[in-house]
This record gives C-alpha cells, structure tokens and sequence, in this order.
C-alpha cells in the first residue's frame, strides 16, 4: 500500500522528523540477528549516532566505534558487563564507555534505542565509567517547577560524561515554557502519546515512534495534546566548552 508519496517525515537543514513509515532496517558489522534503523549519524550532521535496534530472539550487538547509551524499549536483554551480568527489561538502561569489555545478547524478541558518541576527554579529567540501571528507579524532577512535565535524568552529571540522556513526561496539555534555542543538539525518541513539536519554523504532529534531530540552535518547543500523557527519550551533548576546549 502506498500513499502517493505523502509522510509527516521531513528534513530541513536545522531539523529531521522520521515517522515509522519512512524506516529502512539495515545489517551492521559484527551483529548477528539484529536490524538496525538508524536515525542520525555524521551523515545527517549530528556529532553523534542515534539508532533502533530490533532483535530476534538470541540477536546480538556488535562492539560500537565509541560509547554506547542503551535504553531498552520491549523485551529483555542480557548484558554482560565484565564478569557481571544484568537483565534489562523495558525502561531497563547502561551506559557504556569507550573500549568497555561487555556483550549484549536478547532474550527474546526485543528493541532498543542506541545512543553512540565518540568520547571527547577534557584534559587531566576523570574517564567514564560504566553505568546501569532502570528508568524506574530514578526521580522524576519537575521542569523549572512546572510539576505537570517531569524529568529524569539517566546519566551521571558530570566532566566525565560529555552527554546527557533523559525522559521527559507531559501530562496531557502540558507544554515546555519557552521556545528553546541552544548549543546542544537532540536526539528525541517519542515513547507515549503524542502533541505538537515546534522544529525551527515548522510546527509537527508527532506521536510515539517518532524520531527528531534538531541541530544546535534549532528552536524548539512541544505540547502534549490528547488524553494520554506524552513521553520521551532525549539525548544532548552535555558539559563540553562550545570550543572544543
Ligand atoms: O533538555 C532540553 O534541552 C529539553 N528541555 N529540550 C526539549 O525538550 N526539546
Ligand atoms: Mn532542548
């Protein structure tokens, strides 16, 4: 079935909205029973990757160029992580840095969200260690104390870690309180529900499964519109002098 060309997926040079029905799966090195969407790359001109990885049952990721955020989305991984291992079930998530020794095999049919960036060091700084968890367990912080749109944040807040992920949940009309425009870019993956996203001069309908890259300084905002609360995954590089420095 065809739509006579017609997707809410469009690229500007400032922003990307990919819908599901514009996804390609391809193969990657050193996986074996794994598909991967990928969703930004240097291609694209992001300074990091972001990608879906479906799993068959007993699929396993391959070794990433640089460190790796995983954040699973269904089913059930088993990461190795040195001589230990985890199950990550959904909201399950790891953080692993550069050269970790570690394997990711499904349990059963699974997908998860890839976040990969090269590390940049600062200078006399401490190195990233490996970090694992689940969603779940994490506080949720009001945004600016607005208690209707709520944050987590996944990873550790400091110099060593040169990006953040986080969710974001809105409750039905919640909206952030200001356009953005900032350095960092994003890498958004819709989870629940849905509302209106505003990419530069472009205002989407988005709704779960969507994926968004916005470029530094790409304004942005977003409303959850509908009965159900809205949620997101969001990735930004973090804590790293615009420089390079
Ligand atoms: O962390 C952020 O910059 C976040 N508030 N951006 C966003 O939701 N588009
Ligand atoms: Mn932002």
């Amino acid at each position: 079935m065809h739509h006579l060309g017609a997707t809410r997926s469009s690229l500007k040079h400032d922003h990307l909205l990919q819908t599901p029905d514009t996804f390609v799966r391809i193969p990657l090195p050193g996986a074996t029973g794994v598909e991967f969407i990928v969703h930004a790359g240097p291609q694209l001109g992001a300074n990091f990757s972001q990608l879906t990885a479906e799993f068959s049952a007993g699929g396993t990721l391959g070794s990433a160029p640089g460190q790796r955020f995983i954040y699973v989305l269904a089913g059930e991984l088993d990461l190795m992580s040195g001589p230990n291992r985890h199950l990550l079930g959904p909201g399950g998530f790891a953080y692993l840095p550069a050269g970790a020794d570690y394997s990711v095999t499904a349990m059963s049919a699974a997908r998860a969200a890839l976040i990969e960036k090269i590390h940049e060091p600062i200078p006399g700084g401490l190195a990233p260690e490996a970090v694992i968890g689940n969603e779940s367990t994490i506080a949720e912080v009001p945004l600016m104390g607005d208690s209707s749109l709520r944050v987590r944040s996944l990873m550790p807040d400091s110099d060593a870690y040169d990006f953040a992920v986080n969710t974001m949940s809105y409750d039905p009309g919640a909206g952030l309180s200001m356009v953005e425009v900032h350095v960092m870019e994003h890498g958004l993956l819709m989870l629940e529900g849905g509302g209106i996203y505003r990419l530069g001069d472009s205002w989407y309908p988005v709704e779960a499964g969507d994926f968004i890259w916005m470029a530094p300084f790409c304004p942005q905002w977003f409303g959850a519109i509908g009965k159900k609360p809205a949620k997101y995954l969001i990735y930004k590089d973090w804590r790293r002098h615009p420089l390079g420095a």
